[in-house]
């Protein structure tokens, strides 16, 4: 059976992962966390002093998933998403989250003032959105509410619509 890829992307703190673990529970997909990934395999290409963490190297990363990409059936969570082969994604969504809520998960982590900062600003200014709509077609790329467990059931329902239809679809 064919199965589709999935793109969960947005700022760190929107949800990604609390959808994506989620989804694959109830789909059958697997799931894959990009940021885990690269810890595993330490896939990095040197260290960003001024943010404090290391360099994703990404060429590595698309190495790594290329084989189960091309299987299908994976939901992929990462806060980036211009590196990624355009082919291997069915559908992209990007979760938003409201910036008073965000603030309070991210300071739930432990985020300094700077990566607060720059996280929210990141939000506020749609970086990751914009992104989506610069590396896949607009019309695969949906926005989605993540403030609040409602928005989850909604969502993970949303979704796993979707993905029943694209498997009718794409059977002969
Ligand atoms: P991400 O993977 O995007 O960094 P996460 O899945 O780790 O985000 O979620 C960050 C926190 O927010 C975590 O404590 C779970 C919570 N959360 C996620 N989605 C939520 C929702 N729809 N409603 C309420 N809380 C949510």
């Amino acid at each position: 059976m064919l199965l589709p890829n999935i793109l969960l992307t947005g700022t760190p703190g929107v949800g990604k992962t609390t959808l994506g673990k989620e989804l694959a529970s109830r789909s059958g997909l697997k799931y894959v966390n990009v940021g885990d990934l690269a810890r595993e395999g330490q896939l990095y290409d040197g260290y960003d002093e001024e943010y404090d963490c290391p360099i994703l190297d990404e060429d590595r990363v698309v190495d790594e998933l290329e084989n189960q990409m091309s299987e299908g059936g994976v939901i992929v969570d990462y806060h980036g998403c211009d590196f990624f082969p355009e082919r291997w994604f069915h559908i992209v969504f990007v979760l938003k989250t409201d910036n008073s809520v965000l603030y309070k998960r991210l300071e739930t982590r432990g985020y300094n003032q700077k990566k607060l900062k720059d996280n929210i600003q990141c939000e506020i200014f749609q970086v990751l959105y914009e992104e989506a709509l610069g590396s896949y077609k607009e019309e695969i790329v949906h926005p989605l509410p993540s403030n609040k467990p409602e928005d989850l059931e909604d969502n993970i329902n949303q979704i796993l619509k979707w993905i029943e239809q694209w498997v009718k679809d794409h059977s002969s």
